[in-house]
């Protein structure tokens, strides 16, 4: 018979649980250590918000320089196959770090690599992210690091392959050539700058199915989502890109048939959210985050349910107990 997570769910337990995730709670509070120093503030955009230090992405730079980057690995494994799927999750790079981002996509990513960008650059009139990317065929190619700031020669060129407007994603994709200075090597990078998600909120009607055809572009331009990484950001990497993250995982367990078959107890919305802040802090942000994964993933489980038995389609036909739909404002006083 069907889960009954996807027939009867009941919303108000379910909001409990998201507040009994919460980073931290393990027996090794070692493990969730927060990176704190001179070192890091100033490349951080946020004051709360940075990697565990035992699971942050290292800057490869030469010994003795800061190799710190807002940046968390993060990998979850499919129930049925065992495979993991990759993703490093970031902030938005500020003005004097978005080189180490691109100094990054070359260490930690193979071509072709894609970047998924979940933020605006500008949002009410606020800096979400810098502008770390060519925007316009006319814009001047990038030149990274041209100070030479570590010191290692590292300098390569960016450059706008194309720019395309993908109507059904809402997104702006764009083809990036990443050269080293010397020519010897150039990757490509597709980059997705999606337009429908403002941070705390969730995407809402069309912007909902955008998000998805996303979520499938995303993983149809890496060359192979299980080995090499795909970068999510948003503006701190922890709302939106949790979500993000959650979502192409649980669409994966139910593609594979994972969530056709699940117990009673068994919730992989919230084993995900708990597994995701395990390795990066406030993954996922509020409860209309968690609530859009809930309504998202149950939507995809009902037709695909209803088309392998259609025998229940009246009986599933009408949604019960849906989570709320209005976006909430967001509680936390904003740093
Ligand atoms: N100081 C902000 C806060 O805690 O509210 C940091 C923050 C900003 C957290 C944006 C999350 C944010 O959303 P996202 O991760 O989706 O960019
Ligand atoms: N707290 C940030 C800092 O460390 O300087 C500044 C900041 C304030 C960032 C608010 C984001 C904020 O969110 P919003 O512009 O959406 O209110």
């Amino acid at each position: 018979s069907a889960p009954s997570l996807f027939t009867d769910l009941e919303w108000e337990q379910r909001q409990r649980l998201l507040k009994g995730i919460q980073q931290g709670d393990s027996e090794q509070p070692s493990a969730f250590a927060r990176c704190i120093g001179e070192d890091v503030v100033g490349r951080n955009r946020y004051a709360n918000v940075d990697p565990y230090q035992s699971n942050r992405v290292r800057l490869k730079v030469p010994e003795g320089h800061n190799d710190y980057i807002n940046a968390s690995p993060v990998e979850l494994k499919s129930t049925k196959s065992g495979a993991v799927l990759k993703y490093i999750a970031t902030q938005g790079p500020k003005f004097d770090t978005y080189p180490h981002l691109w100094r990054m996509v070359w260490h930690e990513t193979t071509s072709p690599a894609v970047i998924v960008m979940l933020t605006q650059t500008h949002e009410a009139n606020r800096e979400k992210c810098f502008p770390y990317f060519p925007r316009s065929p006319g814009s001047p190619e990038l030149k990274l690091n041209p100070q030479d700031e570590f010191q290692d020669g590292f300098i390569h060129d960016l450059k706008l392959v194309s720019l395309e407007d993908h109507e059904e994603a809402r997104a702006q994709v764009r083809e990036l050539d990443m050269t080293s200075e010397d020519g010897s090597e150039t990757r490509k990078i597709w980059h997705l700058l999606f337009a429908g998600w403002p941070d705390f909120l969730v995407p809402e009607g069309a912007d909902r199915t955008a998000l998805l055809k996303l979520i499938d572009i995303s993983r149809e331009k890496n060359d192979d989502i299980n080995t090499n990484p795909r970068i999510v950001h948003c503006s701190a990497g922890v709302g939106r890109s949790g979500t993000f993250i959650a979502l192409d995982w649980l669409l994966q367990e139910l593609d594979e048939g994972s969530l056709d078959e699940l117990d009673d107890e068994e919730d992989p919305i919230q084993t995900v959210v708990d597994t995701l802040r395990q390795q990066r802090m406030m993954m996922v942000q509020g409860e209309a985050q968690l609530a859009f994964i809930y309504d998202v993933i149950r939507d995809r489980w009902r037709d695909r349910w209803i088309s392998q038995h259609p025998e229940d389609a009246e009986r599933l036909g009408v949604t019960r107990d849906a989570p709320p739909r209005e976006p909430e404002q967001p509680k936390l006083k904003r740093q």
